[in-house]
């Protein structure tokens, strides 16, 4: 099997598939789009129909949308590893995944991190109204996370899941605020999780860092 994975360096989401490819030992083929500026591009060149990273290819199979590539990764690399056991925890991780994409990522990323962190980063202003309504929003998001999270060292019980590394990664993101970080602490399941998540080596392994800001 030879991957290749067409993603964009500061993008949550080919973060998660870069974790998992490098969970499951796969070599890979690296294509570098940014999907904000090429967006008509990328639609165009057929590989995603709504201009979105990350796509992988193999052979001619042609898979988008982070959550189908990750179980794809880790269904063809041998024994599947990184998927819960049993159905009861299969359900938690496959709907720690969906709370995470439908209702995190977009306050937590889209406008805490995107916001409070990227856009300083480039030397830009942030737009405080989406940053604090991002943060509203995280809340909620934190608490339906609080009640099913496990409290132990990983967000299921029985190991390190899909999960674990797909809310990981948002988690990466929301926490470089201090807000979202001072936020996370006072959720005690989740300050756990994150307390050992946050040392993982597949995390800093796949951590883009920040622009720089242009010089004036
Ligand atoms: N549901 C998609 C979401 C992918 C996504 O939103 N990727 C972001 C980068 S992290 C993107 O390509 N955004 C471009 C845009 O919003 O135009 C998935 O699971 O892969």
């Amino acid at each position: 099997m030879f991957i290749t994975l067409h993603g964009y360096q500061y993008s949550v989401y080919t973060r998660i598939v870069r974790m998992v490819l490098a969970a499951r030992s796969i070599a890979y083929r690296y294509v570098e789009i940014d999907p904000f500026t090429e967006t008509s591009d990328h639609a165009q060149c057929g590989l995603h129909p709504f201009g979105r990273v990350p796509v992988i290819e193999e052979d001619g199979f042609v898979l988008y949308e982070t959550a189908a590539i990750c179980r794809y990764l880790d269904d063809v690399s041998g024994k599947v590893t990184l998927c819960a056991k049993t159905p009861r925890d299969l359900a938690r991780m496959n709907q720690i995944i969906a709370i995470t994409d439908n209702y995190g990522y977009w306050p937590m990323v889209r406008q805490v991190f995107s916001q409070g962190v990227f856009r300083v980063a480039e030397g830009g202003t942030p737009d405080i109204a989406e940053f604090e309504a991002g943060l509203a929003t995280s809340r909620q998001v934190c608490h339906a996370l609080e009640d099913i999270a496990s409290g132990g060292e990983f967000l299921i019980g029985g190991g390190l899941s899909l999960a674990d590394l797909h809310l990981g990664a948002m988690i990466a993101y929301f926490t470089a605020a201090s807000e979202g970080q001072a936020m996370i602490a006072t959720f005690p399941r989740l300050a756990a999780w994150w307390q050992v998540m946050r040392e993982n080596p597949l995390l800093s392994e796949t951590d883009p860092g920040l622009p720089n800001a242009p010089r004036a």
